[in-house]
C-alpha cells in the first residue's frame, strides 16, 4: 500500500489532487493509496512519525510500498502522472514535456513561491517557522504580480499555456494566483486573458467544480479506449 500524506487547500498538496483530477481520477478512490490528512495547525507534520518519513516536515509526502519516501510535490506529481491515468499532464511528446516544465517553473518560481513567501512572511501562523522580515511579504507579492504579463501574453488567443492542451503548467499557475487570494491579491484584475484562464480554472478545479471535472475526464478517457 502506498500512502500520500497531505493538507487539502495548501497549495503544494493541492497540486496532486488537481493533476490526478485532470486525469479524471479522484485522489480518494485509488485503491492501492491511502490518503492521510495532515492539519497543520495541530502541527501534525512535527510529529515522531511523520519526521522520520520527512525531516522537511512537509506536505505533500508520500510512501511507496517498498518504503520508499517523496518528499516534495514535483516528485509526487512525477510519480502520480506516469503511474495513474492515461494522457500525461506532464506533456505527451518530449517538446510538449519541456515546454510544461518551463512553464511549470515560471508559474511556480515566480508566481506561487512568491505568494507562498508573502503568506509565510506575513501571517501569524507561520511566525514559528518562519524568521519573519514583514517588509519581504509586500515585495513578494510585488514579484509576484511582475510575472504576470508574461502570463496574460501567453494566454492570448489561448485557453491553455501549452499547445492549447491543459497541462500541469496550467494547474500550478492556477493554484498560485488562487493562493495569491490570501494575501489579498485579486487575479482577475491583471489582464483579461489571465481573469478569463483564473475563472475558468476555478470553475473547474475549485470546491464546486471540481467532481464533475473528474467524471467528465473519466468519460473522455473511457471513449478515447
Ligand atoms: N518543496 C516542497 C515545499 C512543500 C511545502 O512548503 N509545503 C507546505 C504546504 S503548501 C508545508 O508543508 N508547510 C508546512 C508549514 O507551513 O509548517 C514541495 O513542493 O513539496
Amino acid at each position: 500500500m502506498k500512502t500520500l500524506y497531505l493538507t487539502r487547500p495548501a497549495p503544494n498538496p493541492r497540486k496532486a489532487i488537481l493533476l490526478l483530477a485532470a486525469k479524471g481520477i479522484d485522489i480518494d478512490d485509488i485503491d492501492d493509496l491511502n490518503v492521510v490528512d495532515i492539519d497543520l495547525s495541530k502541527k501534525e507534520h512535527y510529529t515522531e512519525e511523520f519526521n522520520a518519513i520527512n525531516p522537511m516536515n512537509t506536505v505533500p509526502t508520500m510512501t511507496l510500498s517498498d518504503g520508499t519516501a517523496l518528499n516534495d510535490s514535483q516528485a509526487i506529481c512525477e510519480y502520480l502522472d506516469r503511474v495513474y491515468g492515461e494522457r500525461s499532464v506532464m506533456g505527451n511528446d518530449v517538446v510538449q514535456r519541456a515546454k510544461v516544465c518551463a512553464m511549470r517553473r515560471i508559474a511556480e518560481f515566480e508566481v506561487l513561491y512568491n505568494f507562498m513567501l508573502a503568506f509565510q512572511h506575513s501571517s501569524p501562523s507561520k511566525a514559528e517557522r518562519i524568521d519573519q522580515v514583514p517588509e519581504f511579504a509586500e515585495k513578494s507579492i510585488e514579484r509576484a504580480i511582475k510575472a504576470l504579463p508574461y502570463f496574460e501574453s501567453a494566454l492570448e488567443g489561448h485557453e491553455y499555456l501549452v499547445n492549447d492542451q491543459l497541462s500541469f503548467a496550467d494547474i500550478v499557475l492556477y493554484i498560485g494566483l488562487d493562493f495569491g487570494r490570501i494575501v489579498k491579491f485579486k487575479p482577475t484584475e491583471h489582464g483579461d486573458n489571465l481573469a478569463r484562464f483564473y475563472k475558468a480554472m476555478d470553475a473547474k478545479f475549485g470546491e464546486e467544480g471540481i467532481k464533475s471535472t473528474i467524471k467528465k475526464a473519466k468519460a473522455e478517457n473511457n471513449s478515447d479506449d
